[in-house]
């Protein structure tokens, strides 16, 4: 009994077929998911660039686990590993929300960590890019797990860079804007990539949208930075007044407001620290985790996806993991998305070819 990728039983469900060595029957990739090589929901691991390249992956999860950039508790550089061990999922998956099984539509793999080492912005930053580089070069959707937001900074560089000359938009989740100018006079601290890019020409700044803001930062010449380049942002507030989903339709429309893809960065700050405490800048009155979830999902599933990224997961803040799950489940929605997406071009592909075939046989 094997499925279409030759694998075994298919999840904890499946039982093993009559006459099978029980110590051999369920592979890793359907075995628990505390068993075996703790790869993003146990898929193939594949760091290599040129076996990426073979392999031609819908979308491959990158660790970027770097957190050098931080302004204050830092922590994130183990982000990738707890978001990557926050599931109790292994094998094939279903998803309730959309009605989708991913791994039937979509080819997903693991392209482990961009190789980074501490206290070197530059390098940090350098490999990190190469390493997205690598998975866009292989025609896959890289979706980065964080590391402090600095990171967003090569990441979004290396998928701009691969969707040109088509221009990209930006769709950013966060407490906190991220767009000053300097950290104590540092260009590459994680409250800075959001300006990094604009500079670079990465992204335009009236594609550049923003939900979720709140607090006390950033101050007022940031913001007037901010407003000369056409950025535009959701306050937290407006989510309260107006609801999530009719605020997300319209940061979609203005990211989408001349370019054709999008880049989704998700800060887990965005989350009410009561519900993801595990993050280096945590910042009262939130959103909910259901609510990002489903803003997730309406993302995804009305733009073409170019990146993303879930940043500033910050483990030793963490309680119960729940901060790492609530980010492991961005991904997650995100790959179900893109699945439900595939299979609805899929179905249309097949609509249309009926179409043909009747018209040609009525001809
Ligand atoms: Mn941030």
């Amino acid at each position: 009994m094997t499925d279409e990728r030759g694998r075994g039983p298919r999840g904890i469900n499946d039982e093993a077929p009559p006459g099978a060595d029980p110590y051999t029957a369920y592979d890793d990739f359907n075995l628990p998911a505390y068993v075996g090589v703790p790869s993003f929901q146990k898929l193939p691991w594949i760091t290599d660039a040129d076996a990426l390249a073979r392999e031609r992956p819908d979308v491959a999860i990158v660790g970027a686990p770097f957190d050098d950039a931080v302004s204050h508790r830092p922590g994130a550089r183990f982000g990738p590993r707890a978001i990557r061990q926050a599931s109790y999922h292994a094998g094939a998956i279903n998803s309730l929300q959309l009605g989708v099984e991913p791994y039937d539509w979509l080819n997903v793999v693991d392209a482990g960590d961009a190789p980074v080492t501490p206290m070197d912005l530059e390098r940090g930053h350098a490999v990190i890019e190469r390493k997205v580089r690598d998975v866009t070069r292989s025609g896959a959707i890289p979706i980065v797990l964080g590391g402090d937001h600095s990171i967003t900074y090569p990441s979004a560089t290396a998928v701009s860079a691969a969707v040109a000359p088509r221009r990209l938009g930006i769709v950013h989740f966060d407490a906190h804007a991220d767009a000053a100018n300097s950290t104590w006079g540092n260009l590459r601290s994680h409250g800075t990539p959001m300006r990094r890019l604009i500079e670079s020409g990465a992204v335009d700044g009236r594609n550049f949208v923003q939900v979720g803001l709140r607090g006390y930062w950033p101050g007022p010449d940031t913001l007037e930075w901010m407003r000369e380049q056409g950025m535009r942002w959701h306050l937290m507030t407006e989510i309260e007044e107006r609801g999530a989903e009719a605020v997300i339709a319209d940061a979609i429309t203005q990211a989408l407001d001349g370019p054709e893809v999008i880049y989704l960065s998700v800060d887990i700050d965005v989350i009410d620290p009561g519900m993801a405490p595990g993050t280096g800048t945590p910042e009262p009155g939130g959103m909910l985790t259901r609510e990002l979830l489903r803003a997730v999902r309406q993302v995804v599933s009305s733009v073409e996806l170019a990146g993303m990224d879930v940043v500033e997961v910050a483990p030793p803040f963490d309680h119960a993991e729940v901060t790492a799950a609530a980010a492991h489940r961005c991904v997650l929605e995100a790959i179900s998305a893109l699945a439900a997406k595939r299979r609805a071009s899929g179905a249309r592909q097949i609509a249309e070819l009926g179409a043909v075939t009747e018209s040609s046989a009525g001809g």
